[in-house]
């Protein structure tokens, strides 16, 4: 019996663990008191890691759809039809007749992040998308406009601050975004215990609220009113002061000037007094932290969220003080990886909407399939992505994948999005990669650093994703003509992860190197944050203009926004601590207790309606509807409904061993394609309107 020390990828968090191996299986994780981020901490889906070990519905080897069913096929077999066919299309219709999807998983992997976007880059495709459009893009929007890099996202010092204000954010389910904070439910405990205050503004009074010192229901999809009020309050009581590196105030001042606590409070059934009270108290703590996260991004006016966030913690003084939000300043710089960003600087074929950063919204994938014409998409790449469940109008490009010429997935399972592939490529299973964080250690509320060792060995027959990526993206580059770019591709693509690390690590603000993170397998701690501003903008001037136009020209959008009224119904989503997006349904350990895909509804909307508890209900939109079961719930806001994502595994064909507890439908067969926010074409799950009848 050995213990070996890793991280669990799982989610943003990154808590160390200890995993007991013996006889080459592992029979035991638990938390590892000696990771100075988590100090212990851990959530169930650590403990499921083990079943992705050992998960009979894995594959192992590479897969090939076949009339009589998936065959099993040798690595060079595999990488030979999914290059012959992709270059096959691209030659026949053009770079853009190859789409690609990157899904969530790929920011928790090492390997995905040091040889997909070379092996991407390859296709030359301008069809690029990710979860990034259902997902932060808001934020790094927001960033690159004000900070001058899309990755340049402060974080809240919740370790020092006295006054939290959190929307749209339900960290103790999803253990913390956009803030890697593990063990969140601690963090807000010492907040408190310090005299704190934490108040938390969403249409559902969550697990997250019933913690903190105040909770208060807002309409969906109305946030930007309650922030520009409270900004305008700040401004208008004479508390706003901006450091000597920020321009534009005034123009926010003239900006917000109509947006008084009044209309705002019409708007989001936030009281005035409220509004006005909560932007006091922010201007008067000693510390405070505004932080919006999923129900402020994914929204309509997701961009405006997230610059009014920017603003309101700037011109308070609390940008870049301890107890504010800060920059983080990781071991290994994740901005070095990254271009500073780019917006429009291309447009989606059918509906020209933006690209953001080199990539497309996923509300138009589906219309860039079944769309004919030139540049149409006929063969998509995915890559740890389901969109089937994960993105809105779920339905559609379900459809428009079945249409496709040719499709490979690069993922483990034989799910609802990979069950259209022709061919499958699974990558070997996280307990048997080595890590280093270079995403989260980004957004992390303390700087620390951590190398971790493979846990397991991986099987020779076995690849790890950075292997096939390595090896997709030098079959392509082959087939170029020689030149320098080709060869330093070739270069790129053939030096491992380690490596890449190592060089980030020495080059990094604390020298360090894996040799050295190895000597202290439970991570290093490399202190607080640390106030870094202005030198650290990505920004030959060295300021921060607040009156960015692209957002102060979508203002008057919100000037549609009507008063509430009794007969809305809005639908916005959920998560719960034992799910994890559209993936690991099938781990016994963690489906299992009570069903929890239930359509939350008011009881008073319950009663209107003729409905009653338990029922099965339909929930209908524009773009479609959905049969679930309803829960009565006096915890959400009247007029609102939620249902989470990741579910509707009965599709024909998705090969997942599904235990009966997690049979909902799939909330995006009814979130809507049509219903983004136009800024950067976020996909806006959040406030969907619908209706909810018996049947
Ligand atoms: N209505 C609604 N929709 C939403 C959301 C919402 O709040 N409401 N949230 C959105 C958000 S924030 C996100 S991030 C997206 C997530 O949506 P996706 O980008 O689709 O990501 P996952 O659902 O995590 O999909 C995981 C896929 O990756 C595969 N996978 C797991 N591990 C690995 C691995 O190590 N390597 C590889 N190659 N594959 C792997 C799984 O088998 C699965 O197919 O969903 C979005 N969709
Ligand atoms: N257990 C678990 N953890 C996860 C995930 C998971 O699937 N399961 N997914 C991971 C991923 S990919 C991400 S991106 C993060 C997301 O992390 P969070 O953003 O913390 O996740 P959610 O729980 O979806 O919280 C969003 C909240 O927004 C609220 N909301 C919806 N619409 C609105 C609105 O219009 N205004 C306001 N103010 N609030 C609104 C919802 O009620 C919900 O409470 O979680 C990550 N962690
Ligand atoms: S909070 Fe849970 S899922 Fe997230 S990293 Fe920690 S143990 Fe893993
Ligand atoms: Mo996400």
């Amino acid at each position: 019996m050995t213990v070996r020390r890793t991280s669990c990828n799982l989610c943003e968090a990154i808590c160390g663990v200890l995993v007991t191996v013996e006889n080459g299986r592992v029979t035991d994780i638990r938390g590892d008191e000696s990771d100075p981020l988590s100090r212990g901490h851990i959530c169930p889906k650590a403990v499921a890691l083990r079943d992705l070990q050992d998960d009979p519905d894995r594959l192992t080897t590479p897969v090939r759809r076949t009339p009589d069913g998936w065959q099993q096929i040798s690595w060079e077999a595999a990488y030979e039809i999914v290059v012959g066919k992709l270059t096959g299309i691209q030659k026949e219709h053009g770079r853009n007749a190859v789409g690609v999807y990157l899904g969530n998983p790929n920011v928790h992997s090492l390997g995905a992040l040091t040889h997909l976007p070379t092996m991407v880059r390859q296709l030359r495709t301008r069809n690029r998308f990710s979860a990034t459009s259902i997902d932060q893009l808001p934020h790094m929007l927001a960033s690159y406009l004000l900070y001058g890099h899309q990755l340049m996202v402060p974080v809240p010092d919740i370790d020092r601050t006295s006054y939290l204000l959190m929307l749209g954010a339900n960290p103790l389910a999803s253990n913390g975004s956009m803030m890697t904070a593990p063990g969140f439910g601690t963090r807000l405990k010492e907040l408190r215990k310090r005299g704190g205050k934490v108040v938390v503004v969403d249409p559902r009074r969550t697990e997250t609220a019933a913690v903190s010192d105040e909770h208060h229901f807002v309409r969906p999809g109305t946030d930007a009113a309650f922030l520009l009020a409270l900004i305008h309050q700040v401004i208008s009581d004479g508390h706003a002061q901006v450091a000597s590196y920020v321009d534009g105030l005034a123009a926010v001042e003239a900006a917000v000037e109509q947006w008084t606590p009044e209309r705002a409070a019409a708007i989001t059934g936030i009281p005035a007094e409220v509004i006005r009270r909560v932007a006091r108290e922010f201007a008067a703590a000693e510390r405070a932290a505004c932080y919006g996260r999923v129900g402020v991004s994914t929204q309509q006016f997701g961009a405006i969220c997230q610059w009014a966030i920017q603003v309101l913690n700037i011109i308070t003084g609390n940008l870049d003080r301890s107890g504010g939000t800060m920059f983080p300043r990781p071991a290994v710089n994740a901005l070095l990886g990254l271009g500073r960003g780019h917006v429009g600087v291309w447009k989606s074929r059918v509906r020209g909407l933006p690209e953001f950063g080199g990539e497309l919204p996923v509300p138009v994938m589906a219309e860039e399939i079944l769309t004919p014409g030139e540049g149409q998409i006929r063969a998509m790449v995915t890559v740890a992505g389901n969109p089937v469940l994960s993105t809105p109008n779920g339905r559609r490009l379900d459809e428009a994948l079945g249409s496709l010429d040719f499709m490979v997935a690069i993922d483990p399972y034989i799910n609802e999005t990979t069950r259209h592939a022709d061919v499958i490529l699974p990558p070997a299973p996280p307990l048997e990669r080595e890590h280093y964080d270079i995403v989260f250690h980004q957004l992390a509320v303390r700087n620390t650093a951590r190398w971790n060792d493979a846990v397991l060995p991986k099987p020779d027959a076995a690849r790890h994703d950075w292997e096939i990526f390595r090896d997709l993206g030098l079959a392509l580059v082959r087939r170029t003509p020689w030149s320098r770019r080709r060869a330093e591709v070739t270069a790129r693509l053939r030096m491992p992860p380690r490596w890449i690390v190592d060089a980030g690590l020495r080059i990094g603000p604390y020298r360090l190197s894996v040799r050295k993170l190895r000597r202290s397998p439970g991570g290093v701690d490399l202190g607080p944050l640390q106030p870094a501003l202005p030198a650290a903008l990505h920004r030959k001037t060295k300021r921060i203009d607040l009156a960015q136009r692209m957002i102060l020209d979508e203002l008057p959008r919100l000037d549609a926004l009507t008063a509430l009224s009794a007969d809305e119904l809005l639908l916005i989503g959920r998560r719960h601590l034992r799910n994890n997006n559209s993936w690991m349904h099938n781990s016994a350990r963690l489906v299992k207790g009570r069903p929890r895909h239930q359509l939350l509804m008011h009881p008073d909307d319950l009663a209107d309606r003729d409905l009653s508890d338990g029922q099965l209900v339909t929930v209908t939109s524009a773009a479609g509807s959905v049969a679930v079961e309803v829960a009565a719930s006096k915890d959400i806001m009247p007029g609102v409904v939620s249902m989470p994502h990741g579910f509707g595994h009965n599709r024909p064909g998705s090969r997942l061993t599904v235990a009966n507890q997690v049979q909902g439908p799939s909330v995006n067969d009814v979130t809507d394609a049509t219903l983004i926010d136009p800024v950067a074409g976020t996909a806006a799950v959040n406030g969907v309107p619908v209706t909810v009848t018996a049947g």
